[in-house]
């Protein structure tokens, strides 16, 4: 019986390695084992954050990449049953989850709408290369208590402060707490533009909007 480092080794080669059926195999015999968010973040993650590296160090090109976000989200899906929506059985707040205009990145953005739902939060995900109006009408739509944003790119980072500057002249701030995130985000830069809170991963996501909401 493999040990934990061995799977999470395991998860995070099948992501780097592209392979869509290795991905499927490594996670299918971790969840014997491990919780859906440590499969997701300590392995499937760390191995997506590694093809970062190599891509920036141009060790591999961009469709590698993109066959590693394709594995990585089969990874993901193949879990989905094992975080039911709203798993804790009551409604713990409303939150409208998206990834700023300009910005097509959605994994992680997408790993945290599934983790917030299955911990109970009714999530809304408005997808990837939103415009910061709709942030915005899906949040007043829905009567959201939160809004999450995620950004990938230095470029699109300022989205995360437009829809905070939005929030404020359609007089919702104080109703709507903000949460942003994504590799460039920084609690530094969450406390710059007045966000409520910055998560690093999915996890923290959960952790911070319940201590925030609850
Ligand atoms: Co993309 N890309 N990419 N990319 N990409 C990055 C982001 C770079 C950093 C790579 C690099 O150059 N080093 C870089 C951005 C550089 C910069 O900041 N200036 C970059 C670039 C430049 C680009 C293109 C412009 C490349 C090109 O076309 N030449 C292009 C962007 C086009 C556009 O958006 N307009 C592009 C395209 C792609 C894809 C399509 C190939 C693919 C995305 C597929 C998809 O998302 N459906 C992709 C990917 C996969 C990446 C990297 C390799 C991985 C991102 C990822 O999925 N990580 C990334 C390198 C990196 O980030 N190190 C690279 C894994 C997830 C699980 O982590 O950080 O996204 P996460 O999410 C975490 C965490 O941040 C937090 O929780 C999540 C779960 O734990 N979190 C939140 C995220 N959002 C949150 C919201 C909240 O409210 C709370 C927490």
């Amino acid at each position: 019986m493999a040990t934990r480092e061995e799977l999470i080794q395991e998860l995070s080669e099948a992501v780097i390695s592209c392979k869509k059926d290795a991905v499927l195999a490594a996670v299918e015999k971790a969840k014997k084992v491990m919780k859906p968010a440590e499969i997701i973040e300590n392995g499937l993650a760390a191995g997506m954050n590694e093809v970062g590296v190599r891509f920036e160090r141009g060790k591999l090109f961009l469709p590698h990449v993109m066959m590693a976000a394709d594995a990585m989200t089969a990874g993901v899906n193949a879990l989905k049953d094992l975080m039911p929506e709203g798993a804790s059985g009551k409604k713990l707040g409303v939150i409208v989850n998206g990834t700023v205009e300009g910005d097509v990145h959605d994994i992680g953005k997408a790993i945290v709408s599934t983790m917030l739902q299955s911990a109970g939060f009714e999530v809304h995900d408005i997808g990837r290369d939103v415009p910061i109006k709709n942030f915005i009408a899906k949040a007043k739509e829905v009567n959201a208590n939160m809004i999450g944003i995620s950004a990938l790119m230095t470029t699109t980072l300022q989205g995360q402060r437009d829809v905070i500057e939005l929030l404020k002249e359609e007089g919702m701030r104080d109703k709507v707490k903000v949460m942003v995130g994504g590799a460039p985000a920084t609690q530094a830069w969450a406390d710059k533009i007045g966000a409520d809170c910055y998560a690093e991963n999915a996890s923290e996501a959960v952790a911070k909007a319940k201590e925030l909401l609850l």
